[in-house]
């Protein structure tokens, strides 16, 4: 038996939980837990959200309330997305929490005494006007290493590499936009290049390691390991525990990790055996697993095992760090600042958990980056678990029913169609083996659609429907065979969407309790197939309209104000001739109503001089219908018409964006007739 300890990065409990979270560090992780759960192996799952740092704190302060406040709010939301998704950690904690507290400090005390830590003066910007130094997030400049705008104190986004904020060109306070002077202020720092070389021979046994991680801590290494300043001038924070440190707090990134080790004291004390989190820690048998996003390889491949290897402890240290590329949606960036996301929670509204799961599977970046398609999605789920898998299930249970009373039964001697086709099963089952673990859970997706891809081309070459007239005993053999392959596939599928194959083994029968190798030692002798019921309902083409829209006016519809202010991205100059092709008018609504299924959308009947149109407007969350009615707005009349859920809509009312997002359409400020241009 093997030990794991699996992590999933710690998420910042500064905002809600977006696919591209899920894609890179979570979803992976728990797939892989599941996995290594059906190979009776012995598994601990630990997260939490990592609750301190300039995220959280900035985020405090633009709201005006407290960071506890933000931290308990994005503790439960993300919680809450979690459960949601069906994630199954053993412990999910948070970095606020006393114990971790304790611990980060006695981490921090424990390398000073064994001489990692020294303390040094530096340089730091100091912004004047809010009378601070501004640490990590708090300045935004110029990448000194790729040269794009927008880097933040601590690490650039468009290149990965950390930075020392100092470095920035053109820097910028986040909070007032001024810019910042130098000033000199002292800090402990993290004595790196003393633990090169220790470091880098433990990485030369890490080539087993992906292509993605390997390659960027190769070109780590190669400028050499520089000191890095482990506490900052903020007040949020895990206190340094030194007599005179007033207002200075650990790095958010030298606490965040030791997170992973306080989850598991935290379960441990759960389960009231609170030395048990030392048989995983201080077990050298363990392997410890960090999954993680690209953007955080630097930090879990030699920061914290640095922080590991300077303790009194023999902790271990990671045995894989399975990093992620980055899920891009509709061939964008994700941004989380112009809310061009999908939340979890709002996916979670109108579709199962489980078909993100499945998605996410199908499309993981484990290699490069992928791009979540809404029209992709609904493609794979209806393709692939509605016609293929649902249809296998589907076709072989009512037959059964129908001619067989349900019964399934083994054949004395399988033909030898039937046990090629059965033994191609057994063997893919195998090949899927490998793959989850080795992490390729993209191929276990199209390898498991192969195993019931093969069994509904066994089902149409032989026929039941009409063997059952002539020879029954060839078509028990063919239900026989897709009952045993729709066996297998709830064993492997298991991992990906424990829902729906739970769904599955109970139509069959099967028991809730069972491991990777009952595959192959507990075929199915004689079962009968308990009430159908519909595994994967289609979705159809409106529902994945609705979220394309959503997704347009979520993104017009920006929350933060304050960045919006001053980052304003401007249009390309047009003609005076260009202006004059639009048409604008005032109209009158005359009727509004709700649109059924529909959060967001109403449909509203508007006049102006002697004619009538209907249009759709996105409205529905900040006006009710009756509101509307009788109101004077502006509308673009010659957009081309279009169908949105099915209704007509003959062009666009114009709304602008007020406070926290909320629309407002635009009324003119004198009385007007319906029908007078805008010009
Ligand atoms: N909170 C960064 C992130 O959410 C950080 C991960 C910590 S893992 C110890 O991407
Ligand atoms: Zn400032």
């Amino acid at each position: 038996m093997e030990k794991f300890l699996v992590t999933s990065a710690l998420p910042y409990a500064n905002g809600k939980l977006h696919i591209g979270h899920v894609a890179g560090a979570y979803l992976p992780a728990d797939i892989f837990v599941r996995f290594q759960k059906l190979q009776k192996n012995d598994v601990l799952y630990v997260c939490g959200t990592d609750e301190h740092g300039a995220p959280i704190s900035i985020k405090a302060e633009k709201e005006g309330v407290k960071p506890e406040d933000i931290v308990e709010r994005y503790h439960t939301s993300i919680k809450g997305s979690f459960d949601g998704l069906g994630f199954n950690f053993d412990n999910f904690s948070g970095t606020a929490r006393a114990q971790h507290h304790k611990l980060s400090q006695h981490f921090f005390t424990s390398l000073l005494e064994n001489k990692f830590i020294t303390i040094k003066t530096n340089d730091q910007f100091y912004c004047e006007q809010c009378k601070r130094f501004l640490a990590d997030r708090y300045v935004e400049g110029i990448c000194p290493h790729c040269g794009k705008e927008g880097a933040r104190g601590d690490q650039c986004d468009h290149c990965g590499q950390l930075l020392d904020a100092i470095e920035l060109g053109n820097p910028q306070c986040k909070i007032c936009g001024s810019t910042p002077i130098i000033k000199a202020t002292s800090h402990w720092f993290l004595e790196l290049p003393k633990m090169e070389q220790q470091l880098k021979e433990w990485l030369e046994t890490k080539k087993y390691w992906k292509d993605n991680v390997h390659r960027f801590i190769m070109n780590w290494l190669k400028e050499g390991l520089i000191e890095r300043a482990i506490t900052r001038d903020i007040d949020w924070g895990v206190p340094v525990p030194l007599e005179d440190s007033q207002g200075k707090v650990l790095y958010v990134w030298f606490d965040a990790p030791i997170g992973y080790i306080s989850s598991t004291i935290e379960w441990a004390n759960k389960i009231g055996q609170p030395e048990k989190w030392k048989e995983y820690w201080l077990d050298e048998n363990t392997k410890l697993i960090h999954f993680i996003g690209k953007d955080n390889i630097p930090f879990h491949t030699i920061i914290w095992p640095a922080i590991l290897m300077g303790q009194k402890e023999k902790y271990i240290l990671p045995y894989d760090v399975p990093a992620n590329e980055y899920l891009n949606l509709e061939g964008k960036k994700i941004s989380t600042s112009n809310n061009y996301a999908i939340w979890v929670e709002d996916f979670l509204k109108y579709f199962d958990g489980e078909y993100l799961r499945y998605y996410l599977a199908t499309n993981a970046p484990e290699t490069k980056d992928s791009d979540f398609v809404w029209k992709e999605f609904q493609q794979k789920i209806n393709s692939e678990l509605a016609n293929v898998l649902g249809n296998l299930a589907n076709r072989t249970f009512s037959f059964s029913k129908k001619y067989f009373n349900g019964e399934i039964q083994r054949p004395e001697n399988l033909s030898n169609n039937a046990a090629d086709c059965l033994q191609k099963g057994y063997d893919l089952s195998k090949e899927i083996q490998d793959c989850y673990k080795n992490y390729k859970v993209r191929k276990v997706t199209q390898l498991g659609i192969q195993i019931v891809r093969n069994g509904n081309v066994f089902f149409d070459l032989t026929k039941p429907w009409v063997e059952v007239k002539n020879d029954k005993s060839k078509a028990a053999e063919t239900l026989y065979v897709c009952s045993e392959l729709l066996r297998i596939i709830s064993i492997v599928f298991s991992p990906i969407i424990p829902n729906g194959m739970k769904k599955l083994r109970n139509i069959l029968n099967l028991s809730s309790d069972f491991y990777w190798d009952n595959i192959e030692n507990n075929q199915i002798q004689q079962t009968t197939i308990g009430e159908v019921k519909p595994l994967f309902p289609k979705i159809d083409d409106k529902a994945i309209e609705e979220q394309i829209l959503l997704l347009e006016t979520n993104t017009k519809t920006q929350k933060d104000s304050q960045d919006k202010v001053l980052k304003i991205e401007h249009k390309k100059e047009i003609d005076f001739e260009d202006f004059l092709k639009l048409e604008i008018r005032i109209v009158k609504i005359i009727s509004a109503e709700k649109i059924k299924k529909s959060k967001k959308l109403l449909k509203l009947k508007v006049q102006f001089a002697n004619e009538e149109r209907d249009v759709v407007a996105g409205l529905s969350l900040h006006y009710k219908p009756e509101d509307l009615i009788d109101k004077k707005v502006t509308m673009l009349l010659n957009l081309k018409p279009r169908k949105i859920m099915g209704q007509l809509s003959q062009g666009m009312i114009l709304a602008a964006e007020g406070v926290e997002g909320k629309l407002s359409v635009l009324i003119p400020e004198k009385d007007i007739i319906a029908g007078s241009l805008i010009s």
